[in-house]
């Protein structure tokens, strides 16, 4: 009996194509096998489409798209079927058969941020990933540095202001942001990747910054710059009631840009490299392990997660806890548990399988 699967991609966010892309190295590495896959995309617009199985289609270099061709997918009506239906653009309906597991590699607003669990939740289906309130953390850096703090998990010492509390009383906000160290990073709360991000050398650069990051955000972190190895860690979900599982430690190394950006991360610029695993003492390794566990299970998380760390040479600071971390074969994810001894293709099998057995 194969199990089939619902691999949905695209969206309305600006990593579209990076989505696109990464559906085109699950098409191409997933084990036939085992899975039939139901390949749908959701176009910028929001539609949701039926796609090509065809990982030829959906190669980075090309710019890949989700292409509409008038077909709607749906998802089924209720938790008492597992069969999702199909509109055709003559307005027939048919049915795409029952499926399994929902694989959804969306980004952003839309997807990343909760919204397509919950919709995956009140139909019964089950998905591979974090659920509903880990996916909603993950896209929120300031909750997520709360609940961080919270389990007493080191994050960089941080200030969050919105918009309007930043114009009320700006003098007041100084103060509490020159109490940082420089350089100083300020983020937008919720955007995806880089976007609106500045690093700031000289509090007179903080104006500036702010309003960057308030065109992407009406909340804003302005952090500590931590000075340290940027390391991260892969995290999965443990196996039938087993402790959560941590990779190997890769290592961003950056040789000629100030911070890792969007075109770093995912357009293999110069500049930029990607080292797994990285040269770490064991016991270093093993107190990195410990923390990313801890974090992993503080946000609740289910499935995966990359967590990223700045090693200062003594602590362990994190950065970022990433619930939907870059996923083609050549991302740092996989990469890690490349060098842990689990294969892409294996990686994807033990992903489906976790999601469908996932207790959220
Ligand atoms: F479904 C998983 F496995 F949880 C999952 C979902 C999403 C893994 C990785 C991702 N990543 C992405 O979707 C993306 C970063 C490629 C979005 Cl654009």
């Amino acid at each position: 009996m194969t199990t089939r699967i619902a691999l949905i991609f695209g969206g309305r966010s600006s990593e579209h194509q990076i989505s696109c892309a990464t559906a085109g190295g699950v098409l191409g590495a997933i084990d036939r096998d085992a899975y039939e896959v139901v390949p749908i995309g959701i176009t910028r617009d929001g539609a949701w489409t039926l796609q090509p199985d065809d990982a030829s289609r959906f190669r980075l270099a090309d710019l890949p798209e989700v292409a509409d061709d008038g077909s709607r997918v749906h998802l089924p009506a209720s938790a008492s079927t597992r069969e999702w239906t199909v509109t055709r653009p003559d307005g027939t309906i048919e049915s795409l058969g029952e499926i399994d597991v929902a694989f959804p590699l969306l980004h952003g607003p839309f997807g990343e941020d909760g919204t397509l669990q919950g919709a995956l939740e009140l139909v019964g289906v089950p998905y591979v990933g974090n659920g509903v309130l880990a996916s909603a953390l993950g896209m929120d850096k300031h909750f997520t540095k709360t609940v961080l703090q919270g389990a007493g998990v080191e994050v960089a010492p941080w200030v969050t202001v919105t918009q309007a509390e930043w114009a009320r009383d700006r003098e007041l906000w100084e103060r509490r942001m020159h109490g940082l160290a420089l350089p100083a990073f300020v983020k937008p709360a919720r955007a995806g990747s880089s976007v609106g991000v500045s690093r700031v050398t000289d509090w007179a650069e903080l104006d500036a910054a702010l309003e960057t990051a308030f065109r992407e955000d009406s909340r804003v972190l302005v952090e500590s710059g931590i000075v340290g190895r940027e390391l991260e860690c892969a995290v999965l979900s443990g196996r039938d009631g087993g402790p959560t599982r941590v990779s190997v430690a890769g290592e961003i190394v950056i040789t000629g840009r100030e911070f890792y950006d969007f075109e770093a991360k995912y357009l293999d610029a110069p500049g930029i490299d990607l080292v797994c695993p990285a040269e770490l003492g064991e016991q270093e390794l093993a107190e990195m392990q410990r923390i990313a566990a801890r974090a992993f299970d503080a946000i609740g998380g289910s499935g995966l997660a990359r967590v990223d760390f700045f090693f200062t040479g003594t602590e362990f600071v994190i950065n970022e806890i990433n619930t939907m971390p870059g996923f083609t074969p050549i991302s740092m994810f996989p990469a890690c548990w490349q060098a842990t001894g689990l294969s892409y293709p294996e990686l994807i099998t033990e992903l489906i399988e976790l999601g469908r057995t996932a207790v959220r």
